[in-house]
């Protein structure tokens, strides 16, 4: 496939003003005309042809300002049309196809979804439609006309807001007519036909517009949608209040299906969503699934500024939109829960996929300069530390300026296709900064590394910070240059006492910019030993080492005035514990016993008070952090037995506190989803998951009660988790009961796969083979790949990375088998096998093996074939 970079990046040579379309659904034989309002664009070459992009069309015919045109005016081939002489002035072109939805595996384009129909048109999906100038920098406004049968398709939706509908004579067939005054890229376009069950509520803007709010969904779990409409009213209200921004339609209408490729998507006034992020109840979701919903909700409607009324000019800029919108619905969820629990959960998150991916042969610059298939960049990178460089942003000019700085690009670019530099101008011209140093996150992958060293001068009462930074090659970048990167710092002392020290290089907000390979800031008036707290709340996103020892991070555990910091701590120790245990099988029971003792402490003190923090607290990094951690000859084996010993081992130093927590936050009451309660129900789980590591025969006993006993789904699945770690009858009595009880909830049997894919033990390998010829398994449905196949890939790290690499083999084939179908989901699961060069010789060769068995295969698509050769590299 041919590679496409942003240098070569020039303006289209036509634009297309207005685009009606003419949808005749139909399973098989949909009919689309589509009546184009074009001009050569004045910014584009005079003599070039016209190009329109297309995927899979079946053309019936083209006509030119209403004269159909002969076979050799135009060039047609399923995946594009030429008109070599194209008119030099405006024109009318019309354009009929006819696309098949119900053979459209891929979900890219107008596809079939439970017998609805829907589509998906991000990044490259319009083209599937008609033939288009399928780019994002081409704005037109949209008149949809969608006729179904009446039977088949109750419900017709389209962008903007309903202009007209009706019945057609007796056809038994009707019709809808929207309109969406908003210019918009093809990108944002989508329809909607089918049987869906409504909820709705009206909505007063600031400006006192009335909106009305609709969600569709499967006919009988209306009430499922509750949580996600109110959520939505929320969304709205904090972007008023936050970012003074209000919608501007007459309707915003959501809808849930079944098949989707992605989380959701922003369709302007047509939101489309994955069913797993609009559908809840207490007995079929989880405080983590309500919590996600609450967040997509609002990231997709943030889109409606941050994507919508300013959007890409291109799709290198896909984290202009994207980053900036996680950033968006990252503040919501922390003014909406709390601040510090969310941070955790955010950097985890960063941590676990972003700081992988960026350490692995798909690493990429958060706007990245090539690519073969788009679809391939819609990554933790983009996205994930997209958002990080807009909080650093933030965190360097302070918040008034941040929001005059935004204020400022919405009213520069409302209405544009924008880029990047557009983004940063608008900053840089509020606060009169240079921020071209800055601008280097966009360009530069990979994840710098900054060490610290420290030293206290006591006759001076002065205390010294030495920073270096490096950030390793990654591919296509050998050399690196230092970053400019934002610590937020204090100085902790060892009672927890204030500090009155200063330093010049800090300002006022507790920043120090430290942009050069080296650099050192000096504390002055400092009457004792401190312990430096750097990185509060996370202030960017690099990989920090502390030349301090376990002790005096555990004073930062106990007297932090950061929470962030507080848990950085204690990850920080368990993670050292963690890796020596990994690499050498033992560490001193000392050192295991410091810190068991700081974290009963810890449980005494703070876990009442703060039972969602202090679950986090509670829970040791993730088998795969520890891989990540050590980067090189990794044995998952050994880090697995690692892990499970440091767990039995706190959980037996502090299971009388454990015990007690655990009886005294026993749920009582109704469920309600909200952060404080949800916050309760994870303390008790962590408590739960560390007893049963210490004693499983009572973690048996008290997982079977509370699996009985669970009125919402959070515990009872909280509790079939440690039960799926032990292995015996009442285990496998548990994981049927489950499954029997659930066999018609297909987000619940989700959960179930996942459970099971992630159970360590090597009969896990055939139990997935089995799971996939359950009748709720599907390979075409990508929530349940996803919950089987990527659980065992991605969550399963001694399964998936067998000795003998079995567990290799089996992803390669179902990647084959998935690439047939919807390469981007393939491509998607092909991403598990990104940390193979970490892995000790024999897994390595294994990998490889099985990475070269899928290069091999004839017919790959651009998707799997992008990822497995850049996999290679
Ligand atoms: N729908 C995806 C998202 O919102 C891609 N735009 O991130
Ligand atoms: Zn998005």
């Amino acid at each position: 496939a041919p590679v496409i970079r942003l240098e070569d990046y020039r303006p289209s040579d036509f634009l297309i003003d207005q685009v009606e379309l003419d949808v005749k659904l139909h399973p098989t034989e949909t009919r689309v005309i589509a009546t184009l309002a074009m001009r050569p664009n004045p910014a584009g070459r005079s003599d070039a042809p016209l190009v329109l992009d297309g995927d899979e069309l079946n053309l019936k015919s083209v006509a030119l300002d209403g004269r159909v045109l002969s076979d050799e005016e135009f060039e047609a081939s399923p995946h594009s049309l030429t008109i070599a002489q194209a008119p030099r002035q405006a024109f009318t072109l019309t354009i009929e196809t006819e696309i098949n939805p119900t053979a459209n595996t891929k979900l890219m384009g107008l596809y079939r979804s439970s017998g609805n129909y829907c589509t998906q048109c991000e990044a490259e999906g319009f083209r599937r439609i008609t033939y288009f100038l399928d780019r994002p920098d081409i704005l037109s406004v949209y008149t949809t006309r969608i006729e179904a049968d009446r039977e088949e398709a109750p419900v017709l939706l389209g962008n903007g807001n309903p202009v007209e509908s009706g019945s057609i004579d007796d056809s038994g067939r009707h019709y809808a007519v929207w309109h969406d005054p908003h210019p918009k890229p093809s990108y944002l376009f989508a329809l909607v036909g089918g049987r869906l069950g409504r909820v709705a509520e009206s909505f007063t803007t600031m400006s006192g517009r009335e909106v009305e709010l609709a969600i569709y969904v499967e006919p009988g779990k209306e009430n499922r949608a509750d949580y996600a409409l109110e959520a939505l009213e929320r969304s709205m209200r904090w972007d008023e209040r936050v970012f003074g921004l209000e919608y501007d339609l007459d309707v915003f209408n959501i809808v849930a299906v079944s098949d989707f490729n992605m989380g959701a998507m922003e369709n302007k006034g047509l939101n489309i969503f994955n069913d797993k992020y609009v559908l809840a109840s207490p007995e079929t979701a989880t405080d983590m699934d309500y919590a996600h919903i609450e967040a997509i909700i609002a990231h997709e409607y943030f889109h409606n500024w941050t994507g919508n009324r300013v959007t890409c000019r291109d799709w290198f800029q896909l984290c202009l939109k994207e980053g900036l919108t996680v950033f968006r619905d990252q503040e919501f969820s922390s003014d909406e829960r709390s601040r510090p629990v969310h941070r955790i959960a955010e950097v985890k998150t960063l941590r676990a996929r972003q700081f992988l991916e960026d350490s692995s042969p798909l690493s990429h610059p958060v706007r990245p300069n090539q690519y073969r298939e788009i679809n391939n960049f819609y990554t933790a990178t983009v996205y994930e530390k997209g958002a990080e460089i807009v909080r650093m942003l933030k965190t360097i000019i302070g918040e008034q300026d941040f929001r005059h700085g935004m204020d400022l690009y919405f009213e520069r670019c409302d209405g544009t296709a924008a880029t990047v530099e557009d983004f940063l101008n608008a900053f840089a011209e509020v606060t009169g900064r240079d921020l071209s140093h800055f601008a280097r996150w966009y360009e530069q992958s990979g994840t710098p590394r900054v060490k610290v060293k420290s030293q206290y001068d006591e006759a001076g009462q002065t205390y010294r910070l030495d920073f270096t930074q490096v950030t390793p090659p990654t591919p296509g970048q050998a050399k690196k240059e230092p970053m400019a990167i934002p610590v937020a710092l204090g100085l902790v002392s060892h009672d927890g006492s204030p500090l009155s020290a200063t330093c010049d290089q800090v300002d006022e907000r507790g920043v120090f910019l430290f942009d050069k390979a080296a650099d050192s800031i000096t504390f002055t008036g400092v009457t004792s030993l401190p312990v430096p707290s750097l990185f509060r709340g996370f202030s960017a996103p690099v990989k920090v080492s502390l030349d301090l020892p376990n002790a005096e991070l555990l004073v930062l555990l106990r007297h932090d005035t950061d929470a962030f910091n507080r848990w950085q701590a204690a990850q920080t120790v368990a993670m050292r514990l963690l890796a020596s245990l990994s690499i050498e099988g033992q560490v001193a029971d000392e050192e295991i016993d410091a810190f068991s003792t700081a974290l009963c402490a810890f449980i005494d003190r703070d876990a009442e008070n703060d039972p969602a923090f202090a679950a986090l607290v509670m829970t040791l990094p993730s088998e795969a952090d520890i891989a990540q951690e050590i980067g090189q000859d990794v044995n998952p084996d050994a880090i697995h037995r690692a892990r499970s010993e440091l767990r039995r081992r706190i959980g037996a130093a502090c299971s009388k506190r454990l015990q007690r927590i655990y009886a005294a936050f026993t749920e009582t009451g109704p469920y309600s989803p909200d952060a404080a309660s949800a916050g309760r129900r994870s303390l008790r789980n962590a408590c739960l998951d560390l007893l049963a590591a210490a004693d499983p025969i009572a973690g048996e006993a008290l997982a079977s009660a509370q699996l009985e006993a669970a009125t919402n789904m959070t515990d009872r699945l909280a509790s079939l988790s440690v039960l799926t770690t032990i292995p015996g009858t009442v285990r496998d009595d548990a994981i049927a009961w489950f499954g029997e009880r659930y066999r018609n909830e297909p987000l619940v049997i989700d959960k179930w796969f996942t459970l099971q894919a992630a159970i360590p033990e090597d009969q896990t390998l055939e139990r997935v083979k089995n799971l996939m010829q359950h009748p709720a398994f599907s390979i075409s449905n990508p929530n349940r790949v996803r919950s089987l196949i990527g659980s065992f890939a991605m969550l399963n790290q001694v399964q998936f990375n067998r000795a003998d690499g079995a567990g290799y083999r089996l992803l390669a084939s179902i990647v084959l088998r998935a690439d047939e179908l919807n390469p981007q989901l393939a491509a998607r699961l092909l991403t598990a096998f990104s940390t193979w060069r970490m892995m000790e010789i024999s897994r390595r060769n294994h990998a490889e093996e099985a990475l070269r068995s899928i290069a091999q295969k004839p017919n790959l698509s651009r998707d799997v074939g992008d990822i497995v050769s850049r996999s290679l590299e």
